[in-house]
């Protein structure tokens, strides 16, 4: 029950073996003595589909390692049989035994050494190694790792003041494993530095996924709440493993019908698979609910029917889910309604949600996501204009929620200015871990990096080192309620995200939610190590192919601060020509402005003056063409053709030497990678290989497209060492992708 992949592996090498009986069968009994060897063989090979994530708990080889850990883990102690407990249980019986090769039995009392013990430190045996001090610290997710003496035996302690802890502390610790590190001398305290730590799944109730690249929806909602997919519990370990302590179930283009007695009680069946592995469940509330499943006549926030509509609501949902983590909302923003509809504030309608969860200790995360085409006014610089007003007015369950840039989930943006604009108020940062803009499902980008860029960032909002990190964990503005938020790239196919690296975007968004002080580098590392081998050389390969995708997508998309340049409504492949459609704000022209005379999007003083929605020295930096980094260069400002980059190139040569670098990169990759073939299966490896082909296809689609079309502008001829396109502009311009996902 732990894993259904155990099961299905076991089923495919079933379906195998039964399918060489037959052939075996068939050729005779002289054939006899190649049948063991037919079935260690079939019993060896099985099929590698990517299930198990970063859960993978082969058995380890290198038998220096080996015999460590089988001295310093011979069996284990869980105190207490609570549901987490119990999960802990299982989890560490199929684990060790895995990693070890060996049984590591589960006993009562340290009578051993190497003896490791699990339990909160108000369990008897564990009261007095944690001293008072340290269980504050802790607080409720916290957990620490020790190697220790009990009754005069070597034993390693996981503990923690919650369960929960303990379980967190338990996957750190395999990861260990797993991971080849030294656990010998341990001493780990690890404290989660955000609180709420959530994915943000687009799913809707028929099961498409908006912007979703690997299948359909995981929740499926027309068998709830009887039947209970085993993935479901394979999804929330999956997440207790690299510490996310909540889902957000619905897309936030929402439908009220989640809201529904018949609904709600499939949510709860949910809540109560993931609850073990300490996942918190949160809805979508679509602010017209009271309309559309309530049968009143208006959703107006200030009205007492409705605001007694949704505390009758609320009190409904904890009555069926104890724990209801709260409600994410969208309102007011790409045709979403909202309390603007009936003339009232973002502030009113939060308030008004908020009031109704807090009794229950429940939260409201406001997505700050707004922009409306009918204000004449920059959309990058309209959530700022619209919720820094409303600093201080929010009720203290209420969290703004704020994409990582202004604009939307670009390759490359600079970090949202409502970081430091909104001192009073908490926010959760938005990241999105699915990739909409980066390639779907199809190219290796590995996000870390992006997600590291914009925590790193630094406000300026209380002088220098405020970064956006600080804001976000609350230790700059001193919040307690804190949040960071990804968008899901998980559905139902084997591999659970489509591409098999979009796996280790899932598992570096836990990690950076966790702890933001991770570096990139290190979390490539373990997801390798854990995803595929602890071969030195492999990872270090690896680690090299994952570290420059993400700058090779920006160079191959949008380089030097373009933007927002995709494929009409798909969001697939290059689109700069898209222009007078019904919205300005969703045309390519409307951002990257390229004329006779330059490229780029004027925001400094003289244009827009997004600028100076940052905090200076930051505003100052963007706003000055000399000072701008060039990786934001064309987001912030219009500039000639020939202007001279850092590189001593003409900004028309800087662009078309980009999007060649660009394409450069992914052919490094792809050479990469294919040193590594009979390193790993050869399911992995061809998966990786065919994606990379697409990849390294699109990217020179990327460079072609946009190169041309640029050039229409430029009027330049392609420097001498550009790999000129082999088709014309009209080519890539009447391309169109009706079914693209
Ligand atoms: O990125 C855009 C997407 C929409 C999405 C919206 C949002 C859920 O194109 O599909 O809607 O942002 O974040 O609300």
């Amino acid at each position: 029950m732990i894993l259904e992949s155990k099961i299905l592996s076991l089923k495919e090498r079933y379906c195998t073996l039964h399918k060489n009986i037959i052939v075996l069968i068939w050729y005779g009994k002289k054939m006899r003595r190649y049948f063991i060897l037919l079935i260690v063989f079939t019993f060896t090979t099985f099929a590698e589909d990517g299930y198990r994530l970063w859960l993978r708990y082969e058995r380890i080889t290198d038998s220096k390692v080996l015999n460590t850990y089988r001295a310093y883990i011979k069996e284990f102690i869980v105190v207490d049989s609570t549901e987490t407990m119990n999960v802990i249980r299982e989890e560490l019986r199929y684990a060790l035994s895995n990693y070890l090769g060996c049984k590591v039995n589960e006993v009562y009392e340290v009578k051993n050494d190497g003896t490791l013990l699990c339990g909160t430190t108000s369990s008897p045996i564990l009261r007095t190694v944690v001293r008072e001090v340290k269980r504050r610290e802790l607080g409720d997710e916290g957990f620490m790792i020790l190697s220790i003496r009990i009754n005069g035996k070597q034993c390693i302690v996981i503990t923690g003041n919650s369960d929960k802890a303990v379980l967190y502390g338990t996957f750190h610790f395999l990861r260990l494993i797993g991971t080849h590190s030294d656990i010998t001398k341990l001493s780990i305290i690890s404290i989660p530095k955000i609180k709420i730590r959530v994915l943000n799944h687009w799913d809707n109730l028929d099961r498409k996924v908006e912007r979703g690249y690997a299948g359909l929806s995981l929740w499926d909602w027309h068998k709830l709440p009887e039947y209970i997919d085993p993935r479901y519990r394979d999804y929330a370990r999956a997440n207790a493993s690299i510490g996310i302590n909540g889902t957000v179930l619905t897309n936030v283009n929402a439908n009220a019908y989640v809201l529904t007695p018949q609904y709600l009680r499939k949510v709860a069946a949910l809540a109560n698979v993931f609850r073990p592995y300490g996942l918190k469940v949160y809805l979508t509330a679509r602010f017209s609910a009271p309309i559309e499943i309530g049968g009143m006549h208006t959703a107006d926030p200030l009205i007492p029917e409705v605001r007694s509509w949704w505390r009758r609501k609320v009190s409904e949902i904890y009555s069926l889910i104890p724990d209801f983590g709260g409600f994410l909302v969208k309102a007011n923003s790409e045709g979403q309604p909202g309390p603007q509809n009936y003339g009232r504030s973002h502030a009113d309608g939060a308030n008004m949600l908020a009031e109704a969860l807090a009794p229950y200790n429940g939260i409201v995360m406001w997505r700050a996501f707004v922009y409306d085409n009918s204000i004449p006014e920059d959309r990058a610089k309209q959530a700022y204009n619209e919720f820094k007003p409303l600093d201080g007015t929010f009720h203290s369950n209420v969290l703004i929620q704020v994409k990582n840039g202004p604009i939307d989930f670009q390759p490359r943006e600079p970090f949202h200015p409502l970081f430091g604009g909104m001192p009073n108020t908490p926010l959760v940062a938005e990241f999105q871990i699915t990739q909409e803009y980066l390639g779907q499902g199809t190219h290796l980008v590995y996000l870390a990096p992006l997600f590291k860029e914009c925590l790193d960032s630094d406000t300026y909002a209380k002088g220098e080192g405020s970064i956006v990190a600080k804001v976000i964990d609350g230790s700059l503005f001193g919040h307690n309620v804190t949040g960071i938020a990804g968008v899901a790239n998980t559905g139902n196919e084997r591999n659970w995200t489509g591409h098999l690296f979009g796996q280790a975007n899932w598992y570096a968004f836990g990690r950076l939610a966790w702890d933001h002080s991770l570096s990139s580098e290190e979390i490539a590392q373990e997801w390798i190590r854990l995803t595929f081998t602890n071969n030195n050389e492999f990872v270090l390969i690896v680690k090299q192919i994952m570290m420059i995708s993400r700058e090779a997508a920006v160079l191959y998309m949008t380089p030097l601060g373009l933007h927002h340049i995709m494929g009409w409504d798909h969001h697939y492949g290059p689109a700069p020509w898209i222009k007078d459609k019904h919205r300005a704000d969703w045309t390519s022209v409307y951002y990257h402005r390229a004329d006779t005379l330059g490229i780029g999007f004027d925001r400094t003083a003289k244009g827009s003056n997004a600028v100076a929605q940052y905090f200076s020295p930051v505003a100052l930096q963007f706003g000055t063409l000399e000072l701008c980094p060039e990786k934001y260069l064309l987001w912030f400002h219009h500039v000639p053709w020939d202007y001279r980059m850092r590189s001593g190139r003409t900004l028309w040569e800087e662009l078309c030497y980009c999007y060649s670098a660009g394409v450069d990169s992914v052919r490094k990759m792809q050479r990469l990678w294919n040193t590594l073939e009979h390193q790993i299966d050869e399911e992995r490896f061809d998966h990786v290989r065919m994606l990379l082909t697409i990849q390294e296809k699109e990217a020179r689609w990327w460079k072609n497209a946009c190169c041309l079309y640029f050039q229409t502008f430029s009027r330049r001829p392609f420097p001498e060492w550009f790999e000129k396109p082999d088709t014309t502009l009209e080519y890539y311009q009447n391309l169109s992708f009706p079914f693209a996902p």
